[in-house]
């Protein structure tokens, strides 16, 4: 077996190869040591349900069902309660540079051998999560959980025509802005809480205004409650289709902005959730021009919403270019979303948190000014030029810098923890 620890050493001179990278960004006037202190205060959310294919811990459910979502594959060593979540996220994390946040779902609930139901569920019942986030000093974010549930099995919750399971999920909603807020105010950082919801039709639907004018009003009722913006930000996710919805989505994208810019509620796009050649990167300051802040889940879409593993592909890095471009790392909040229970999940946490602090640095060492400054002038030629030039700038070079600068392993060497890891715990979880 290949011994990946000495991948790390070929990059022992990281100093060296990083001066010459200092030198080479500075001929485009990017300060490279600013830009390692600016990427240490941007926080990525990453989401626990990769640790068990959204399975989440509630103990009368086997696991993800009619979301229009799917998490496919059976590799072993999936989390099975909250202790081997937070170990896992925990190896993760060290494997990943920087400080960040851990987004929850409502399913993350630890209750004991108690069944709670959604509507029942207090921030108590997030004490394990809360207490960890106290002790490693990192944020949580949160999500009602609006799938896998009898209730949601008519593929409609807040925009059900039947009264009962619509105030059902109202009652869900409405508890998890609690619970969110809570957590946000014990942690002393805002909580971001996302909804979002399946519902929708596989096949083509007589009326599609009826479902949008109930959730209409289902957020008005949900949202009622006001929180301190310091404990609290509420999101709402759009979709264009899923799985089983295929034909019909009554959250779609114009349907949220219209209730986020009416409302004043945060808006999420995540890039998985639109046409599939369409991307998320050029609408960023569309909403900015409307709206403080936007909820980013990255995630990356293989012919459809399929939730892959985030890669460092011209797709996120176009968002995090735009991102810089807006000057709105402050504004724009960063949260991965995809679940791959085909290999190991360690691996698919650090390959796309790895990923996307790639394509953050890569932004923020843009000479962005020098691109302004070429297409104020008109000198669209020299703009593409520089485009193209600064992507073979040693880009490698700094991120390695940074990696070592925060004690993570360089390069591939990270490979050889996860597979002592596997080996040492995961392999030995009993599979249920
Ligand atoms: C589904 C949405 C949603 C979920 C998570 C689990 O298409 O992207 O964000 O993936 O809440
Ligand atoms: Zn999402």
């Amino acid at each position: 077996m290949k011994d990946y620890k000495n991948y790390a050493k070929i990059r022992e001179n990281v100093n060296e190869v990083y001066e010459y990278a200092k030198d080479a960004y500075a001929l485009y006037g990017v300060d490279t040591e600013d830009v390692l202190k600016k990427i240490d205060d941007i926080q990525v959310s990453v989401h626990c349900w990769q640790g068990d294919d959204v399975t989440g811990f509630e103990n009368n459910v086997s696991g993800l069902s009619g979301g229009g979502i799917m998490a496919t594959g059976n590799y072993p060593g999936r989390a099975r309660n909250g202790e081997e979540l937070r170990q896992d996220i925990e190896k993760a994390l060290s494997l990943i540079p920087g400080k960040h946040r851990v987004n929850l779902h409502a399913i993350y609930a630890e209750t004991g051998d108690k069944y709670v139901d959604r509507d029942q569920l207090e921030a108590e019942h997030f004490r394990g999560w809360i207490d960890w986030a106290k002790e490693k000093g990192i944020g949580l974010d949160f999500n009602p959980t609006f799938f896998s549930h009898k209730k949601a099995d008519s593929g409609f919750t807040l925009s059900s025509k039947d009264e009962e399971i619509r105030s059902f999920w109202i009652s869900h909603g409405k508890k998890c802005r609690k619970i969110a807020a809570q957590i946000g105010k014990e942690l002393g950082t805002t909580c971001v809480n996302n909804i979002w919801i399946p519902d929708g039709m596989k096949d083509l639907p007589a009326d599609r205004l009826s479902h949008r004018l109930i959730l209409k009003n289902s957020l008005d009722e949900l949202f009622d409650e006001k929180f301190d913006k310091d404990y609290l930000l509420d999101s709402i996710e759009c979709k264009l289709f899923g799985i089983g919805s295929e034909s019909y989505v009554v959250g779609s994208h114009e349907f949220y902005m219209g209730y986020a810019l009416s409302k004043d509620v945060m808006l999420c796009l995540d890039a998985g959730h639109f046409h599939p050649t369409e991307g998320i990167a050029d609408k960023i300051s569309s909403i900015l021009a409307f709206q403080d802040e936007l909820l980013l889940h990255i995630s990356r879409g293989v012919r459809w919403d399929s939730d892959h593993i985030v890669l460092l592909n011209d797709e996120v890095v176009a968002i995090t270019q735009e991102v810089k471009r807006s000057k709105a790392f402050n504004r724009v909040h960063f949260a991965l979303d995809f679940f791959d229970a085909s290999i190991n999940r360690i691996s698919a946490w650090v390959i796309g948190t790895r990923a996307v602090l790639k394509a953050i640095l890569f932004a923020l060492l843009e000479p962005t000014q020098l691109l302004v400054d070429e297409e104020n002038k008109g000198n669209y030629g020299n703009r593409l030029a520089l485009m193209e030039e600064i992507k073979t700038l040693p880009f490698a070079a700094v991120w390695d810098k940074y990696c070592s600068s925060k004690g993570v392993p360089i390069g591939a060497a990270w490979l050889e923890d996860v597979r002592e890891y596997e080996e040492e715990v995961l392999l030995k979880r009993n599979k249920k």
